[in-house]
């Protein structure tokens, strides 16, 4: 069985667990990245919290700690295509896990020149992955590392399917059923990068029959997983700032910092959420169960729970006793949204999720108290708005803001 396996943006905050846990499940891991996700650091003038090793010290103590190598190349996937055509002619891996694209909402949204290169990286980093399969003449799985925001948050009270949604219309009075792919409604300008992807999936998918698995990833928590913690070396990525920062470790960070809680207008959004643990789960059970060629793209939801912010807040507050605060909202996003999401694909196969418990949230608690010093409080909060008009609150308010 060919074991090898790529994986594109394996620096990140979910591709370095990932390629530790594939590479400790006895998988031939290299790993693609052209350290952007490092160099925005400098340019926002902010630092992931845990302080991060350079890859060449990472790669080498994992080396020492197991014996095993993790193959590493620097180059940027969305403009060195000929690089990549030669690593997957030479690899041949089995599958390529893709995680290498700019996944931040607020960055996405600071100004033209921001949106731009979100565009310009994310579209052409998965559009060169689907040409260097067809021009290598390989077999290769594509695992996508897509969102849940490439739904939106409208449902009219429905569960999410997986990927795909049966409809009926009416033709020549006649009603028909057809299956279509679950309309896209994007919320931020990463988000639409998102939903392009899953077209020139279900394209190449049908031209070429290139096998593809899109998970839609909820909102991801936590740091480190089993791998990650065998080192302090090892230790993963936390970001915490207001571009970076996902809502659920930020509440955390903020908490072990004595900030206040930062919940954007009413707290009344609700969205999925997964562990860091489970992402490396789910994105092994994608590997090991590939679609059939022939197949159509295959979707999951990849999150194991639903809740609101305010909820969220809620919690972490009874845990920690931090206040929670309510603040303009940055984003032009419904003040008040629910949620449910079909997971029964991952559930299927074999998936035992991880779900908000406090033991794993007080294990976040700690990370953070342990690298508060690292935390610039001036960047906690979120200055990138998603129109000119709205001003970032710097205050917040003790209130909902409607
Ligand atoms: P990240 O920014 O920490 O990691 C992405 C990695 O890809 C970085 O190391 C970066 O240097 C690299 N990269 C980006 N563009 C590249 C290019 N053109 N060539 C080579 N390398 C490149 O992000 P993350 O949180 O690990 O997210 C990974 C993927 O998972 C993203 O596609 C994101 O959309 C998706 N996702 C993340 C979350 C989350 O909460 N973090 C949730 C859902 C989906
Ligand atoms: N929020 C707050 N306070 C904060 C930060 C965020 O109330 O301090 C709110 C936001 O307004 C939003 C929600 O929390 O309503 C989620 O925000 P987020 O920054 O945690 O997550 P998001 O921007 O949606 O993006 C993150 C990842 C992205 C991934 C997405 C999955 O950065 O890569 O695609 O989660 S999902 O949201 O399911 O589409």
């Amino acid at each position: 069985m060919n074991k090898k396996i790529a994986i594109l943006g394996g620096d990140g905050f979910c591709g370095w667990p990932t390629s530790l846990g594939l590479s400790l499940a006895g998988y031939d891991v290299t790993i693609v990245d052209n350290l952007v996700r490092r160099k925005i650091d400098v340019d926002l003038e902010c630092e992931s919290l845990t302080p991060i090793q350079s890859i060449s010290t990472r790669l080498a103590l994992w080396k020492q700690l197991t014996g095993t190598t993790i193959n590493f190349f620097n180059f940027d996937v969305a403009r060195n295509y000929h690089r990549l055509l030669t690593l997957l002619k030479e690899l041949q891996p089995a599958a390529v896990v893709h995680f290498a694209e700019q996944r931040s909402a607020p960055y996405s949204m600071k100004a033209s020149y921001y949106k731009r290169y979100t565009v310009d990286n994310n579209i052409n980093a998965t559009h060169n992955l689907l040409c260097a399969i067809v021009e290598s003449k390989t077999d290769i799985h594509v695992v996508h590392l897509g969102t849940m925001g490439v739904y939106g948050y409208g449902t009219v009270g429905m569960q999410i399917p997986e990927g795909y949604l049966k409809v009926k219309v009416h033709v020549d009075g006649e009603e028909k059923e057809m299956e279509i792919i679950y309309p896209p409604n994007p919320g931020s300008v990463y988000h639409m990068t998102k939903t392009q992807d899953a077209l020139m999936f279900l394209y190449y998918n049908k031209n070429n029959g290139i096998r593809i698995t899109d998970l839609h990833q909820g909102v991801v928590w936590g740091t480190n997983t089993p791998e990650t913690s065998m080192h302090e070396g090892l230790i993963n990525r936390f970001d915490y700032d207001g571009d970076y920062g996902t809502v659920l470790n930020r509440f955390l960070m903020q908490a072990a910092i004595d900030h206040p809680l930062t919940v954007h207008g009413t707290g009344g959004q609700t969205r999925a959420f997964i562990h860091i643990r489970d992402t490396v789960n789910c994105i092994k059970l994608a590997i090991e169960n590939p679609p059939q060629p022939g197949t159509p793209v295959d979707i999951f939801n990849q999150a194991t729970e639903c809740h609101t912010i305010r909820d969220l807040a809620k919690k972490v507050a009874t845990i920690t006793g931090a206040e929670i605060r309510y603040y303009r909202n940055p984003r032009k996003e419904s003040a008040e949204n629910s949620l449910s999401v079909c997971n029964e694909k991952f559930l299927r196969l074999g998936l035992n999720p991880i779900t908000l418990s406090e033991g794993l949230m007080t294990e976040v608690l700690e990370i953070s108290k342990k690298y508060q010093d690292r935390c610039d409080k001036s960047k906690i909060i979120c200055t990138s708005t998603w129109l000119d008009d709205i001003m970032p609150d710097w205050e917040g308010s003790p209130e909902p803001v409607v």
